[in-house]
């Protein structure tokens, strides 16, 4: 496929300053008429011919300032319009396409998710509605007339603010028009037409402007709404107060829908949700879905101003927007919740997620050279360690340079499409500091690695900690980056803040050298070092440290982060050590012990983070630790292994806490963070109670099953015996099937925790549930609970010897591909490790890659995705 390279960008040789749309909706047979006033772009080629995108698109009409355009003076395709000879001065183009919404399964473009029409327009999708200028530099003010059947589509809803509505005399039709003043790309265009309920609230901005919030979900389906429309009501409050940023149209729209390929849209004025970030109830949705539709609804919204009033100047750029507003809705959520748990939160998502892909063959810079298909970079790098470097940005020059800074680059940059440059330029003016190394973290892939060691010195009372840098997948000439290394130092009764260092600003000292030192003074005896507080820099360390001293740290260190990383490096190493061979009882009691006084002191004042600690690190992390020569079998048996050792241990303060922590009868469910947090803990617990002893986990957890009171109690349950094979287990299962038959969120839920059974039966099962009624391959929620959880979240038999789980993976992408080429994509992206398995599995895994890209009439997303995997 043609690549499209950062190097190559230049302006667009036309713009497009008004569009007026006119949407006629029917099933089959929607007609689109877009007027659109085009000039040309001072900044362009004079001349130039004018190319519009399109998509698949069937063109019906097409006037030039009214006059219908004579054949030879333009050349049309599916995939583009051109003008060879366009006017030199501004002219409007009138453009008629015809398009079948219903058969629009590839969820780009106009489509229809249970009968409700809608629209998805990123990356590219706006091309597949009328031929356009289909790149972000090219902004335009929109009107937009939505006609449909009255009975069919009651509620119309467009970007911005309504201007006008009614029905049209003589038949069952109605229209409302819909006026957006600011000026925006085409991919955040949307329209929405359909049978939806909604709830409302009133919001007044900080400006004074009374904004109306609505959220628009399936009928019947309203007062599952409430939590999404006061995270809604929250997000606008807290980016006023944080960042001074107010929103800015009359009503703020959000419709959740059912067929999605991704998780949300922040189309101006009217995001678009998957409904799994919308619905919640506490018989269908737990704590951790609750948590998820806050930090959505508040991504989208934060959008309004970091993506929509400033865009992005090309695709390039994608982590201006989306780096950004990961870390802001980050930030919201550590406000909303505990901070320490939710920054927990994240950097377990980082290492899941984006680690292994920046040490696989996918990886790429934060801001990429170049691409094949664009959709394929909406990844874990450009999201999550785009927003690490935002938050490294702020540790470097501290909350109120950030402040002034995010200040400046809003208010020069408003209206307008811009770059990584220009972000970085905003803090350069507001600090007086030069950023040209630090911006070095967008340009390269790979996660650095850090080495420290720590040297006393008895007799001078000084400690020195010495610093090495190395960028493995950077390419050898990569210069070092400029990493915030956030620290402090710990003695055996508690931190030592008497000692000191020049060398620190605010605890942080900045490694911006192959090699560096830092030396305290006042240090009375030898110290464990507390390094990379809070997680300060996207980087893996390499100390070495005896398990005494880490748990030292999770005794007394000051940084939560660290006192959590402290018990996972314990339990990583006890793992990896038996892998090995060697003997890690004694280690393994002595880390029982310390979990012990842990939760003997602090499990009850903060349980949902007592509920992390008690968290092994997971079957991925370990594999990532381990890098090369992966034998997911044996990962699995070390973990169970340790999880019982420990459950045994702790087995009487297991059930305690049980006790301790259980919901009062008859107590109204509320999921707030510390009520999440109690009942984390509680299943936490049952985990490790389970691993110990299956027969009473069994017990305990079918009880659970049956009598929680809300969903994520029930599922708790369902998850633990789903790892203890027997009838109790099958039983639970169908009897939840029975009692979730007409609820499809939760049969997503029932699904993914069946495609997760670590057992040899799965790949059958798997097979035997992609028959069942209930499954779709046009729903990716559905494909992504079954096939994805197996695929993602099931080492042990994803990764099987024999290659039937990359079988079944393979099978379910090529026929996927035949339809939605995005999702099935996606899904291939659990081939991202396959060069770190062992031989046998190595090599099942490249036949099953092989055979996708031997394929003939592959789509470009998957085509892109196996080729590089390959690569
Ligand atoms: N900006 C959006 C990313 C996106 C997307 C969403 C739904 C379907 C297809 C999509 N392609 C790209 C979502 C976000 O990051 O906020
Ligand atoms: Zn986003």
């Amino acid at each position: 496929p043609p690549t499209v390279r950062l190097e190559d960008y230049r302006p667009s040789d036309h713009l497009i300053d008004r569009v007026e749309l006119d949407v006629r909706l029917d099933p089959h047979d929607t007609r689109v008429t877009a007027r659109l006033a085009i000039r040309p772009n001072p900044a362009g080629r004079a001349g130039a011919a004018l190319v519009l995108d399109g998509d698949d698109l069937r063109l019906v009409a097409l006037a030039l300032d009214g006059e219908p355009l004579a054949p030879a003076a333009f050349r049309v395709a599916p995939s583009a319009l051109t003008l060879p000879e366009p006017p030199q001065r501004p002219f409007t183009l009138t453009i008629e396409t015809r398009l079948d919404p219903t058969a629009n399964t590839k969820l780009m473009g106009l489509y229809r998710s249970n009968g409700v029409y809608c629209t998805q327009c990123e990356a590219d999708g706006f091309r597949r509605i009328t031929y356009f200028l289909d790149r972000p530099d090219v902004l335009s003010v929109y009107t937009t007339r939505i006609e449909a059947e009255a009975a069919q589509a009651p509620v119309l809803l467009g970007n911005g603010n309504i201007i006008e509505s009614g029905r049209i005399e003589g038949t069952d039709r109605h229209f409302s028009i819909w006026h957006d003043p600011h000026p925006k790309p085409a991919y955040l265009f949307a329209l929405v037409g359909g049978r939806l309920d909604r709830m409302t609230a009133p919001f007044t901005t900080m400006e004074g402007r009374a904004v109306e919030l609505a959220v628009y979900v399936e009928p019947g389906k309203a007062e599952r709404a409430a939590y999404a429309l006061d995270a809604v009501a929250r997000s606008m409050k807290w980016d006023e107060e944080v960042f001074g940023r107010a929103y800015d149209l009359d009503v703020f729209n959000v419709v959740a829908v059912s067929d999605f390929n991704m998780g949300a849209m922040e189309n101006k004025g009217l995001n678009i949700f998957n409904d799994k970030y919308v619905l919640a109830s506490p018989e269908t949705a737990t704590d951790a879905d609750y948590a998820a539709i806050e930090a959505i609804i508040a991504h989208e919204y934060f959008h309004n101003w970091s993506g929509n009033r400033i865009t992005c100047r090309d695709w390039f750029q994608l982590c201006l927007k989306e780096g950004l507003t990961v870390f802001r809705d980050q930030e919201f959520s550590s406000d909303m919740r505990s901070r320490d748990v939710h920054r927990i939160g994240e950097v377990r998502t980082l290492r899941a997620r984006q680690f292994p892909e920046d040490a696989g063959p996918l990886a790429h810079p934060v801001r990429p050279k170049l691409y094949a298909e664009i959709n394929n970079f909406y990844t874990a790098t450009v999201y999550e360690k785009g927003a690490e470097i935002v938050r490294m940005l702020r540790t470097l020059i501290g909350e109120r340079a950030f402040r002034a800074g995010m200040d400046r680059y809003f208010s020069e940059n408003d209206g307008t499409a811009a770059t990584v440059e220009h972000f970085l330029k905003a803090f350069e003016a507001e600090t007086g500091r030069d950023l040209s190394d630090f911006a070095e973290w967008y340009e390269r892939p790979g996660t650095p690695r850090v080495a420290v060691s720590g040297h006393y010195d008895e007799a001078r009372k000084t400690y020195r900690l010495d610093f090495r840098q190395t960028r493995p997948g950077a390419g050898a000439d990569a210069p070092p980056v400029v990493i915030p290394v956030r620290l402090g130092l710990i003695g055996a009764e508690g931190p030592l803040d008497g000692a000191t260092s020049p060398q620190l600003e605010d605890g942080v000292f900045v490694l911006d050298a192959p090699e560096a030192s830092l030396t305290f003074e006042n240090v009375p005896a030898a110290p464990v070092p507390s390094l990379f507080r809070g997680f300060s820099a996207p980087v893996r360390v390499d100390m070495a440290m005896d398990d005494a001293d880490r748990l030292t740290l999770l005794r007394h260190d000051t940084d939560g982060f660290n006192r959590w990383e402290a018990a996972q490096r314990v339990a990583a190493r006890l793992m990896t050590g038996a892998l090995r061979g060697e003997a890690t009882e004694a280690g393994a009691d002595a880390f029982a012990a310390a979990l012990g006084a842990f939760l003997d002191d602090r499990a009850l004042s903060d349980p949902a983070f007592a509920a992390l600690v008690l968290a092994l690190p997971s079957e991925s992390d370990l594999a990532d630790e381990i890098g090369a020569e992966i034998d997911p079998d044996a990962i699995f048996s070390a973990r169970r292994a340790l999880r019982a050792r420990l459950g045994t241990a702790l087995s009487a303060r297991l059930h305690a806490l049980r006790d301790a922590l259980a919901e009062p009868a008859g107590a109204p469910f509320s999921p707030d963070a510390a009520s999440a947090g109690r009942r984390a803990l509680r299943n936490a617990a049952l985990d490790l109670i389970a691993a110990a002893d299956p027969i009473q986990g069994a017990a305990l957890a079918g009880a659970q099953v049956a009598s929680a009171t809300n969903m994520t109690d029930r599922l708790a349950g369902l998850s633990t015996l789903a790892l203890l094979p027997g009838e109790p287990r099958e039983a639970a299962l169908a009897a939840f099937a029975e009692r979730y038959a007409h609820e499809p969120l939760v049969l997503d839920k029932w699904f993914a925790i069946q495609a997760m059974i670590p057992e040899d039966g799965t790949v059958e099962r798997v097979r035997g549930l992609q028959a069942h009624p209930a499954f779709a391959m046009t729903n990716p929620n559905r494909v992504r609970s079954l096939v994805g959880s197996f695929a993602l979240a099931n080492p042990t038999q994803f990764n099987r010897a024999d290659g039937a789980g990359f079988a079944l993976a393979t099978e379910t992408v090529l026929a996927l591909d035949r339809t939605n080429p995005q999702v099935a994509a996606r899904l291939m992206t659990a081939f991202g490790s396959w060069r770190r398995l062992e031989p046998q599995r190595r090599a099942a895994a490249e036949s099953a890659l092989r055979r996708i890209l031997a394929t003939p009439g592959l789509s470009r997303d998957v085509a892109d995705i196996a080729g590089r995997s390959l690569g």
